[in-house]
């Protein structure tokens, strides 16, 4: 058998992942697993009162300059949990904030932008992400993490729709009038925005990977709003730009692209290139793997508003969703979208034991 590292087409090392045979990555392959693997998007935070404890006040923009306080928080819901992967703690918008394109984020609402994204001019504000002097501190909190952690580290960017989203509109928005009317009206001014942002996007997602990292997820949150049309021509292309250059660069990383109110677009985003991709609580899991199709790993999708009450609903919900994803491998156990702040953590840890314990989507039958 060769020992070479095998070498991506631009040339960089694909250096073995320590964690390539956690369960969490076997099954992003689609591969056999000891025990389907789960984690919640949005796990750190919120609803978890050892978070309330250490993370003090002021801007998460803040509080991410902070790279063993990052561990901390990143870590804290493995631990309480007993999650199969880590989700790096930081934001969507922290690539656009560190170039100095004006954005912050107010505790309670989301991002916001002093000057939104309006005509050409704007571009010069988003200049590429230089991670090693841009953001030196998520470097460092990777490298912390990757020196510390049981499980796989999940680092992620936001993808280019939801990022846009907020610098044209603003903020957080319910309709998403201004940022479609200019990827219909101005495609020109669309397309270089959305390239800048691919650039941003990609370059961070590198430096997580090459600080340790193991895996990369892709939250283009909002692409939903968007018609499959609209999805094809205006944001998939960028998309699968994306994933073709990690692949390029970091061949054989499990990658997850994620959105919410997708039901209409998972099989365009299969199409992208990812390994896995995320589905929102309205599409019932034996649905989603047929749009999604063979070859694409499937992660969710239980909704959260089912974690808010008493455990026999959680359960029962949870039980759902493992006998939708069925036995055939790919399935990551997921929330379908982020855990709502009034979730009671016990709730969670449960959810968690018994995903373990009764998930059978790709788990060896016990000779
Ligand atoms: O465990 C974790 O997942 C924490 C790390 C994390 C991640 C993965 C945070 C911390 N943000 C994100 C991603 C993120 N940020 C997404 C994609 C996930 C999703 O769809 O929920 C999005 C859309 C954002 C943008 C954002 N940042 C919002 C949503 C605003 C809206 O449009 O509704 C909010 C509220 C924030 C702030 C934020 N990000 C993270 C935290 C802990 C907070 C709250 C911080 C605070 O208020 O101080």
């Amino acid at each position: 058998m060769s020992t070479a590292v095998p070498r991506a087409p631009g040339g960089a090392a694909h250096a073995p992942d320590r964690f390539d045979d956690a369960p969490f990555m076997r099954a992003c392959r689609g591969q056999s697993v000891p025990h389907v693997p789960v984690w919640f998007m949005r796990q750190a935070g919120r609803s978890l009162p050892e978070y309330r404890a250490a993370r003090g006040p002021g801007s998460i923009l803040d509080a991410i300059h902070q790279p063993e306080l990052v561990a901390e928080l990143t870590c804290q819901p493995v631990d309480r949990y007993g999650t199969d992967a880590a989700i790096f703690f930081s934001d969507i918008v922290v690539p656009a904030a560190a170039v100095g394109f004006g954005v912050d984020v107010a505790p309670g609402t989301g991002p916001v932008v002093s000057e939104p994204f309006r005509s050409a001019a704007d571009l010069e504000r988003l200049r590429p992400l230089e991670p090693e002097t841009d953001t030196p501190y998520v470097v460092e909190a990777v490298r912390l993490l990757a020196a510390t952690l049981d499980v796989p580290l999940i680092g992620f960017a936001g993808g280019p729709f939801t990022v846009a989203s907020y610098l044209v509109e603003g903020g957080p928005s319910k309709n998403f009038t201004k940022v479609k009317s200019l990827m219909l009206s101005e495609p020109a001014l669309w397309q270089a925005l959305v390239e800048r942002l691919t650039d941003m996007a990609l370059a961070s997602l590198r430096s997580q990977l090459d600080a340790g990292a193991s895996a990369i997820q892709v939250f283009d949150s909002w692409a939903g709003i968007l018609t499959p049309r609209h999805y094809e021509e205006l944001v998939l292309p960028a998309t699968r730009r994306l994933f073709a250059d990690l692949e390029a660069s970091h061949p054989g990383t499990p990658t997850i692209l994620f959105g919410v109110g997708t039901g209409e677009l998972l099989p365009l985003m299969a199409t992208a290139g990812t390994s896995v991709v995320g589905i929102d609580w309205r599409v019932p899991l034996d649905e989603a793997r047929r749009r999604v199709g063979p070859g694409t790993a499937v992660q969710g999708n239980l909704d959260p508003a089912m974690c808010l009450g008493s455990w026999d609903v959680a359960a029962a919900e949870t039980r759902e969703v493992l006998g939708l994803a069925g036995t055939a491998p790919g399935h990551v156990f997921n929330l379908g979208h982020g855990v709502l702040p009034e979730t009671d953590p016990g709730i969670l840890e449960e959810v968690a034991a018994l995903v373990h314990a009764e998930g059978r989507a790709g788990v060896e039958p016990v000779p």
